[in-house]
């Protein structure tokens, strides 16, 4: 533990290799592919994080993202990736961390749509503690040609690199050098952690099968009550709030 959280301070990412069993990877794929199916349930939780596409064709989804998905199905709730996931987060920064919010994202069979370089603290507002981690939990084999995570280990004070939208309310992207970045396969049910300042990102999905990600965030209970208190609750619009 003292390596991974050591891991974790010098990098802003660590990997870990099975936080859940195949039994609860099996209830979580069941409960996410209804979801998937269901348009009507997810509503305005849900978009393409590739950009709504010219109009032409809304219906084609490259990179699916549902925001807050255990308000609308809390059997995930049950499952123990929120534990597990919830235990990792207090032993890496401390006993008041807290699930702020989970999201999916799923990359469909052959979109071919990379999620652009990105930090997720440019996604939020700017709050005084900035503790944060996000737990990427992979429901499928995840590697290069189906979209794993890719990470540039931090530098020493980084900050929030000046991020654009994509077109067509996208994801939020920004410039960097690539030369460090790193790609973590996984085994279905391995994770990884990474925090708000760490610049991420994940290649197309070349294959035919779907790529499924269950992301649990994690922050410091205070900092979720301020958050709440300005009306922020990681449903809304998909813009930079902290450049
Ligand atoms: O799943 C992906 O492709 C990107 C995930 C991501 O950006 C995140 O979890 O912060």
């Amino acid at each position: 533990m003292q390596n991974k959280r050591a891991k974790f301070g010098r990098d802003g990412f660590i990997k870990i290799d099975s936080l859940l069993s195949m039994d609860e990877v099996e209830v979580l794929r069941s409960i996410y592919d209804e979801l998937l199916q269901d348009r009507t349930k997810t509503g305005l939780l849900r978009s393409d994080l590739a950009g709504s596409g010219d109009g032409s064709d809304k219906k084609v989804e490259r990179i699916t993202q549902i925001m807050r998905p255990s308000t609308i199905e809390p059997r995930l709730q049950e499952n123990s990736a929120y534990n597990m996931a919830l235990q990792w987060a207090k032993d890496l920064l401390g006993s008041d961390m807290e699930l702020d919010f989970d999201m999916l994202i799923n990359k469909a069979p052959h979109t071919n749509t990379p999620t652009p370089w990105h930090q997720d603290a440019a996604y939020w507002i700017n709050l005084p503690d900035k503790r944060a981690a996000s737990c990427w939990i992979a429901l499928d084999d995840v590697f290069e040609e189906n979209g794993c995570m890719w990470f540039i280990p931090k530098k020493e004070g980084e900050s929030i690199h000046p991020h654009k939208n994509l077109p067509n309310g996208g994801a939020l992207y920004c410039e960097t050098d690539t030369k460090n970045a790193k790609s973590i396969p996984l085994n279905p049910g391995g994770c990884t952690f990474h925090d708000g300042f760490t610049l991420h990102f994940s290649q197309g999905n070349t294959t035919e099968t779907q790529r499924r990600a269950l992301i649990l965030n994690f922050r410091p209970q205070k900092m979720i009550e301020l958050e709440r208190a300005q009306g922020v609750d990681h449903t809304g619009e998909r813009k930079s709030r902290n450049n």
